[in-house]
C-alpha cells in the first residue's frame, strides 16, 4: 500500500492527501515531528520535507506537486484533458501552492500592522480567483478537480479562522466564499487532514498570535511583537 509520511499541519501534505482522498487510492499515513525529524526520514528525504510519498512498489517520491501528477499518471487523471488544459489547472493549482507559506505567515503574525500587510500580499491571490471563477460550485464545474484540491488548504484554514477568531481572511471575495463553502460543504477537507487538526492548528496560530489576540478580544498587539518571524515560520 501506498505511504503518506506527514506532518499535522502541513498545508502541501494537505493537498496531497486530498488527491489520494478523491481518487480513492487506499493509503497510509505516517506523522513525524519537523522539529525532531527521525533519521530514516532524512535518509529517504531529498529535501528533508514532507510530504514524502512511499509508492506501492517502494519508490521514494517528494515536492507535493511531482506527487500529484504521478497520482494522476499511475492512477488515471479525475478528468480527461489535453495538453493545454492540464497545463492551465497546472498554472491554477500553483497560484494556490506558492501561497501556502503566505497564508502561514500571515496566521502567524504577531501584531495587527504586520497581519495586515501580510494578508494584503495573500489577498493577490484571491483576487486574482476571485477574477477567475465562474457560477459553478467548483473551479472547473460541479466537480472537485486537480485546482480544487490545490486551493482546498487555503480555503480549508481561512475557515477554522475565520470561525475561531472572526475574522475572514476572504473578505471582499463573494466568489471565492461561495467556493469555500462548497468545499467545506463536500466533506473533503476534514477527510484530509487529522482529527485533532483544528486543535493542533488553533495551537499553532491562535496562541500568542494578532489573530489570538483578536479572538480574546484583546484586538491588541502582541506582548512579544519582536518576535515576529518569517512568513516560513509555517510548519515548523
Ligand atoms: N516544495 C515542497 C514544500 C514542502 C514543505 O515546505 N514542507 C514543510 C512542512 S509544511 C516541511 O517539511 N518543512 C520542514 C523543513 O523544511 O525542514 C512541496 O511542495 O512538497
Amino acid at each position: 500500500m501506498i505511504k503518506l509520511i506527514s506532518f499535522k499541519n502541513c498545508p502541501f501534505v494537505q493537498r496531497v492527501m486530498g488527491a489520494l482522498i478523491t481518487k480513492e487510492i487506499p493509503f497510509e499515513i505516517e506523522y513525524i515531528e519537523l522539529s525532531n525529524k527521525p533519521q530514516w526520514f532524512l535518509d529517504i528525504a531529498p529535501n528533508g520535507q514532507v510530504p514524502v510519498l512511499i509508492t506501492e512498489d517502494k519508490t521514494v517520491l517528494f515536492e507535493s506537486d511531482a506527487i500529484v501528477e504521478y497520482l494522476d499518471d499511475k492512477y488515471a487523471p479525475i478528468e480527461a484533458l489535453t495538453p493545454e488544459q492540464k497545463a492551465q489547472d497546472r498554472a491554477w493549482s500553483y497560484q494556490a501552492s506558492k501561497h501556502y507559506m503566505p497564508q502561514c505567515g500571515t496566521m502567524g503574525s504577531k501584531d495587527k500592522e504586520t497581519f495586515e500587510t501580510r494578508l494584503a500580499n495573500l489577498s493577490k491571490a484571491f483576487a486574482k480567483a476571485e477574477n477567475k471563477l465562474g457560477d459553478s460550485a467548483f473551479f472547473k464545474g460541479d466537480y472537485i478537480s486537480n485546482v480544487d484540491i490545490a486551493w482546498l488548504p487555503l480555503l480549508h484554514r481561512a475557515a477554522v479562522i475565520k470561525e475561531k477568531s472572526g475574522v475572514d481572511m476572504l473578505d471582499g471575495f463573494p466568489k471565492v466564499q461561495q467556493w469555500q463553502a462548497a468545499l467545506l460543504a463536500s466533506g473533503l477537507p476534514e477527510k484530509t487532514v487529522p482529527q485533532d487538526f483544528v486543535a493542533t492548528f488553533s495551537g499553532f496560530y491562535l496562541t500568542n498570535t494578532y489573530l489570538a489576540s483578536v479572538m480574546n478580544g484583546e484586538e491588541g498587539e502582541c506582548a512579544t511583537s519582536s518576535c515576529n518571524s518569517a512568513a516560513s515560520s509555517c510548519c515548523n
